[in-house]
């Protein structure tokens, strides 16, 4: 008889659950940029993570043109061991709450400026901070990469600090 996992797994999913062991270990927070045009603004949040010793990584991902990667990202994230997923986008920037839909997560949003934008970024501030009761996401300023990576870390310094950190567990701001 299998077991009451196995039954979840195989019933409520109609295909077994991937072992832990399937999954690429990952770093402490994953950033995920809506298009390659996104990259440059975001640079200082990787710059930032990496002067403080937090492991990290970037991915192009599109809540509209990839939901189903998106998807996949979000779900098998805290398997793989990210704490903190930064999400970052202009236009109808989607993503940071398609993200927190598969994760529990906490998800910070960056809105983004951009050169098709029709609002300034206002367009991307609106869709990021209008997220439905149940589903938050925080949300930093206007192009704030450095920000979202300093709250990431402080996120991740609830508790006594993080593993592979260079420094004092305690947090300098
Ligand atoms: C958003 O649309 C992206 O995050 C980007 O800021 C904007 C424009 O994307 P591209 O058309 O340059 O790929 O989804």
């Amino acid at each position: 008889m299998s077991s009451p996992e196995h039954d979840l797994a195989t019933e409520e999913y109609g295909a077994p659950m991937p072992a832990i062991e399937d999954f690429e270990p990952g770093p402490l927070v994953g950033i995920l940029i809506g298009s390659e045009s996104d990259r440059e603004r975001m640079q200082s949040a990787v710059d930032e993570l990496n002067d403080r010793g937090i492991s990290n990584e970037l991915l192009v991902l599109s809540a509209h043109r990839d939901p189903r990667g998106v998807a996949e990202y979000a779900s098998n994230a805290a398997l793989r061991g990210v704490r903190v997923v930064i999400a970052a986008a202009g236009m109808s920037a989607a993503l940071p709450g398609a993200v927190a839909a598969y994760t529990d997560l906490p998800v910070i949003g960056v809105p983004l400026t951009s050169s098709k934008t029709a609002a300034g970024g206002l367009d991307s501030i609106l869709s990021i901070v209008q997220m439905p009761p149940g589903v938050p996401v925080a949300c930093v300023s206007l192009d704030g990469a450095k920000n979202a990576a300093i709250l990431a870390a402080k996120i991740l310094g609830q508790g006594g600090g993080y593993p592979g950190a260079r420094g004092r567990p305690t947090l300098e701001f």
